[in-house]
């Protein structure tokens, strides 16, 4: 838990969990006695590695609102609890940034840092993701850039931080990571940790003009992982892009980029109506736009077709497993041409189990 007291329930839940699902590992009774023991003295208790990467495995196969599960059992999960330090912080998601990008055949990977014990805050890092375009607010009101980040913008810059050459609409924030003994420390990403792709359109040539990009690699940082009851608060993770999750929310939003109207006019599209769904044709070829720049790039990426059929083959497994798979439609179902997918036809469990990844209200920056 946050007072980094370990709920001795919890933790026998998981541990039960840990030797049902892993037999090579033995009965769970002598572990059990052990870390009822640990918390008793110390209040909290250490997992092993194995025991780590199997929590964090599960919980992403706990998330309900990830479509993406299908291959939870091969994430790979650096073991960081040693590093407390803002800097090493730093330094270790730049190397994960590397490890996971992989020269565009991405990983999913995690990154452990310290977790949370009595008296011992773990760190934390207040980016919502690794990667992140600033939000410029310029003086007539409107934004450069992520309308999202211009708050967490406004506090990069009041820390000491300007973006790279004159504020643009893709300037990459730095991190701010804190600890105990460190209140801010502040990191920019240096350029060759950050793999970009720059959008062109297949049958388009005034689409590359239009200069658009996105970072190849979503890398969410600032949900804990609470894991036995043992909350580890920056254990920053990444898969790989969704197309849509760009093309039709973070580029197409109207309180993000709200690029539909550039886009349509470009193709020259009757914006005077709605019923012309001007909107719908253009957010096909922004989607369009992405999908193959990134491939091109050589950067994995999937459509909203292949996730579905993935993610219902995971449910299948799961079945198969005799586990419960819990979702939440209204996160599954791709938010554009939802009913062509086979996950908009049907209903999901909605338990909620554990370990899993939570979202921590006061880092929402
Ligand atoms: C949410 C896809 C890997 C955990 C999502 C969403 C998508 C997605 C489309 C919904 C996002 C949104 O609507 O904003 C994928 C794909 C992956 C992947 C294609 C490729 C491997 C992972 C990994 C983890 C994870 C490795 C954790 C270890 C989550 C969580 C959420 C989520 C916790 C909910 C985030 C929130 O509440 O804001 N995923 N994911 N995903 N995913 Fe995945
Ligand atoms: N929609 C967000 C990212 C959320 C998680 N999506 C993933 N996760 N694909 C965005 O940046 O657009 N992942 O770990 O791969």
């Amino acid at each position: 838990s946050r007072d980094g007291l370990a709920d001795a329930e919890q933790a026998a839940e998981f541990i039960e969990r840990y030797h049902a699902e892993n037999p090579e590992a033995g009965p769970a009774a002598q572990r059990l006695r052990w870390v009822r023991t640990e918390i008793d003295l110390t209040g909290t208790y250490r997992h092993t590695t194995d025991e780590l990467t199997f929590g964090a495995r599960i919980a992403w196969r706990n998330s309900a609102r990830c479509i993406g599960r299908l291959y939870w059992k091969s994430m790979r999960v650096r073991d960081l609890r040693a590093v407390h330090r803002a800097a090493e912080v730093a330094d270790q998601c730049v190397e994960h940034l590397r490890q996971a990008t992989n020269g565009g055949r991405i990983r999913p990977t995690i990154t452990v840092f310290a977790p949370d014990a009595p008296g011992r805050p773990g760190p934390r890092i207040w980016n919502e993701q690794l990667i992140r375009y600033a939000g410029h607010r310029t003086s007539d009101g409107s934004v450069v850039g992520d309308p999202r980040y211009t708050e967490f913008t406004t506090a990069a810059r009041a820390l000491g931080w300007s973006p790279p050459h004159h504020p643009g609409p893709f300037d990459v924030l730095p991190l701010l990571v804190s600890t105990q003994d460190d209140p801010v420390h502040m990191r920019v990403l240096p350029p060759d940790a950050v793999a970009e792709v720059p959008l062109s359109h297949p049958e388009h040539p005034w689409f590359a003009e239009l200069g658009l990009r996105w970072h190849a690699v979503p890398a969410i940082s600032a949900m804990r992982m609470s894991i036995g009851g043992v909350d580890y608060p920056a254990a920053p993770f990444n898969g790989w892009y969704m197309g849509s999750e760009i093309g039709a929310r973070n580029l197409a939003d109207t309180d993000r980029y709200n690029l539909l109207p550039v886009v349509a006019a470009h193709l020259g599209l009757d914006t005077r109506s709605t019923t012309s769904l001007w909107r719908d044709r253009a957010l096909v070829e922004l989607n369009i736009a992405v999908l193959h720049s990134f491939t091109e790039a050589g950067m994995t990426i999937s459509d909203h077709h292949t996730e579905s059929d993935r993610f219902l083959k995971h449910l299948a497994k799961e079945e198969k497993a005799g586990r419960r798979c819990p979702a939440d439609w209204s996160w599954i179902v791709p938010p554009m041409s939802g009913s062509l997918t086979p996950v908009f036809h049907r209903y999901y469990d909605t338990d909620h189990l554990r370990p899993e990844f939570v979202s921590d209200p006061s880092s929402e920056a």
